[in-house]
């Protein structure tokens, strides 16, 4: 059996898979957990960006090429998450009929994410279980799970996540979801301002507007100290 510090002071003792439980009072795991305790600690948040109809769904109205596969590969983090005691959160793109963020209305994309509708609802397959916190509710069109853009004047105001992670004292910050090259990315470039952030590529997938754009915002993001993979 051997004592492994966690940090904060968090002490467990790892033992063989099946010993008995430890003297101390403290926990004891079997050694097949501390691969997941060391990935996630208590101070870790898996923030899941946008796993919606719209995007996961091929039949969505702005399938993300391989929406559908990352949906599993989600769910693996979601587990491993919750199995370490970490706090997961999922944001979701809420948008009203009408807002500068469809082309219809002056943006760059087709209607999608309509609150209310199949397409803004999370894919069946997701593992739901944490909090969600909603994005574009009144017409804004920023990207960033931390902030809401207002389309004519610019200014960003704070969605509830930051005080979702601060109440608990989360220090770091894991990304998953959709899309890799617009929200996803958005969101770690907040969150490494503030926590110690990943992004998991694997469990993610770019819309590739432009050729590269997905690889593009992995080096965009690696050069501003998030950790890719
Ligand atoms: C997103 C485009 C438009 C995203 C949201 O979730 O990445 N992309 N709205
Ligand atoms: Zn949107």
């Amino acid at each position: 059996m051997s004592e492994i510090e966690l940090g904060h002071g968090q002490l467990v003792l790892v033992g063989e898979e099946g010993t008995p439980g430890d003297s101390h009072g403290l926990s004891l795991l079997p050694a097949c957990s501390l691969q997941i305790v060391i990935s996630y600690l208590l101070n870790t948040a898996l923030i899941v960006v946008d796993v919606q109809n719209d995007f996961a769904d091929p039949k969505g109205s702005l399938f993300v090429p391989g929406g559908d596969a990352v949906v599993p590969r989600v769910n693996i983090e979601v587990m491993r998450a919750l199995s370490a005691g970490a706090f997961v959160v999922y944001t979701q793109d809420w948008h009203p009929e009408s807002t500068p963020h469809f082309e219809k209305d002056g943006g760059i994309w087709p209607v999608h994410c309509v609150q209310g509708t199949w397409g803004a609802e999370f894919h069946p397959g997701l593992e739901l279980s944490g909090p969600i916190v909603q994005n574009g509710a009144n017409g804004e069109d920023g990207y960033s799970g931390f902030t809401m853009r207002d389309p004519i004047s610019g200014k960003e105001t704070p969605t509830a996540l930051r005080g979702m992670l601060d109440e608990r004292g989360i220090e770091k910050v894991v990304v998953v979801g959709l899309a890799l090259d617009w929200c996803v990315k958005e969101t770690a470039l907040d969150a490494v301002k503030d926590y110690e952030t990943s992004v998991i590529p694997d469990a993610s997938a770019s819309v590739d507007l432009e050729p590269g754009d997905g690889q593009r915002a992995i080096e965009e993001m690696r050069k501003s100290g998030v950790t890719i993979g």
